[in-house]
């Protein structure tokens, strides 16, 4: 049996429609989930919406409907924009499922069982956009003596009578899980700055509210729903049929990774190991903190209004495109910038001129001058250079890149092959040798035919749809796109063998207008 893996996306408050930032994560979580898979991994994927809370009731009650109502509509784009971005995941989620009160309430009452939930009033400052409480000592003044939190949202002085969570209880524990396994949070500026945060002590957490009702009702009180962010992050397990076992449970609990923004690390790496501890279960083995995704260097959020709409991206520029300008522009855990300048010259020059070319212009040879049939080949030490160039981006470089998530860097390594290529065509300029060498023309269109098929398939967790038709279009079976068979010798005369005929090749990446239409 293959080894397990388990991922997971942050689930997005449906207050409003996806925008760029949601599409930006779930993207990269897909990415990793997609390679996980050609490793050889057996990969369970989860993503969804976070329904709850009093954010979701306000924005409901500014447009006179139910939350609930809110929640059925906008959730429904999330889960389009999941469709439409060949997001793969398992499991599309909503803590409005039935499952996810039932797996609630369970963890609720093994925090209870252990003795670390007490009633009592809560007075401190809420910010309803963050969904969060803060310390008086944490706020920073805003206009007009305005409090704000960290993160610059409204706070409210709030008053009502709560559950708390013993969080306090936790502080040398959590302390010892950033020591032990300094691998928990990453990237390591975010296990800093939480290690110091937790250094200076833990309050206890105010875990239910009273003032509204749209949440996971408490178990045995009247009146209280859970504070968001506990259902919210029982959403993971509930995905693997938490508190039930069975076989998914069993397989891919504990998480290997819990990809997130860096504004909610906060609440992944203290809050959530905080109440797994308590209830005795076990800790993911990493939450991933990702950058912020800036519109030309400006923060966007549904807040504050300069929303770019992802499915709407994905139309003009392409699913594909906009996956790999994403994943190869951003530095993973930083923060990046996207233009449309930057969308259209990445995609240009390295997607349409430097990959889709080299693509289109070798089996375009092949399918002209040797009537579509894969030539036989005899090597020279040219060829056997840029065969080495190849295997090492894509049976080295790329993988352990990609291992660590760090895929600008992986997808780097695999432009430096894509460009020894198109050198390569350059250098032994088939096109002549059709007439003054045709052998040595088949050879070198045999050669750049083998290593297209690699280029194709290590780039296919980034750009899935356009490797697949190119993957298709070279006769490669569905069942021999992972790095198992880029290790396995022989395919190509077996593909040989089998008789494989190319037709006419078609495009894979259209040229971008930089012109706005
Ligand atoms: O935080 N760039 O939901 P959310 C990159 N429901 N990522 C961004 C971003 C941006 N501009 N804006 C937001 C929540 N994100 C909670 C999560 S998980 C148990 C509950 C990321 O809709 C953000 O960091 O505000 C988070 O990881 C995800 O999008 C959902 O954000």
């Amino acid at each position: 049996m293959s080894e397990p893996f388990y991922v997971t996306t942050a689930i997005s408050y449906p207050n409003g429609r996806p925008h760029i930032g949601h599409a930006y994560e779930a993207i990269a979580a897909d990415a990793i989930a997609r390679f996980q898979r050609l490793m050889g991994r057996d990969v369970r994927f989860q993503t969804g919406t976070d329904e709850h809370g009093l954010k979701m009731a306000q924005a409901a009650r500014a447009r006179d409907i139910t939350p609930r109502q809110l929640a059925d509509e906008m959730s429904g784009y999330f889960k389009e924009m999941a469709d439409k971005l060949d997001i793969s995941c398992d499991r599309f989620i909503r803590t409005s499922d039935e499952d996810h009160y039932a797996a609630s309430q369970a963890i609720w009452k093994a925090m209870e069982d252990a003795g670390d939930l007490y009633l009592d009033r809560y007075e401190g400052w809420y910010s309803v956009r963050d969904e969060a409480f803060y310390d008086e000592k944490e706020l920073i003044d805003g206009e007009g003596g305005t409090k704000l939190s960290p993160q610059g949202t409204p706070v409210e002085w709030t008053v009502e009578e709560s559950w708390f969570f013993r969080l306090s209880k936790y502080q040398e524990p959590l302390l010892a899980l950033y020591r032990e396994q300094p691998d928990f949070i990453r990237p390591e500026s975010r296990r800093n700055e939480i290690a110091s945060f937790v250094s200076g002590g833990l309050n206890d957490l105010s875990v239910s509210r009273t003032s509204f009702d749209w949440g996971v009702p408490v178990p045995g009180s009247p009146g209280h729903v859970m504070y968001v962010w506990v259902d919210a992050l029982t959403n993971y397990i509930t995905g693997l049929g938490y508190p039930n076992g069975g076989d998914l449970w069993d397989r891919f609990w504990p998480a290997n990774v819990h990809i997130i923004g860096k504004d909610i690390v906060r609440f992944h790496a203290v809050y959530w190991p905080a109440f797994l501890m308590s209830a005795k279960i076990a800790l993911p083995n990493q939450v991933f903190g990702h950058g912020f995704l800036l519109n030309k260097g400006e923060k966007m959020s549904k807040s504050v209004g300069n929303v770019v709409d992802p499915i709407a991206m994905a139309d003009t520029y392409g699913v594909d495109q906009l996956r790999y300008f994403l994943l190869r522009e951003v530095s993973f855990g930083q923060d990046g910038s996207y233009s449309h300048e930057a969308i259209v010259n990445r995609s240009n020059s390295e997607l349409a001129n430097s990959f889709g070319n080299l693509a289109q212009r070798t089996l375009s040879m092949i399918f002209k001058n040797l009537n579509g049939e894969l030539p036989a080949i005899d090597r020279n030490e040219d060829d056997a250079a840029l065969v080495r160039t190849v295997a090492a981006a894509c049976l080295d470089e790329l993988p352990r890149a990609f291992e660590q998530f760090a895929f600008s860097i992986g997808i780097e390594a695999w432009m430096k092959a894509v460009f020894a290529c198109n050198q390569y065509v350059d250098a032994q300029a088939p096109w002549t040798l059709r007439k003054t060498d045709p052998d040595r023309m088949k050879v070198v269109l045999g050669v750049l035919f083998q290593a297209i098929r690699d280029l194709a398939i290590a780039i296919s967790p980034i750009i899935p749809t356009s490797a697949g038709k190119l993957l298709d279009q070279m006769g490669i079976a569905a069942d021999a796109r992972d790095f198992a068979a880029l290790e396995r010798q022989g395919w190509y005369d077996e593909l040989r063998a089998s008789g494989f005929v190319l037709t006419q090749p078609s495009g894979l990446f259209p040229r971008l207008e930089l012109e706005e239409a």
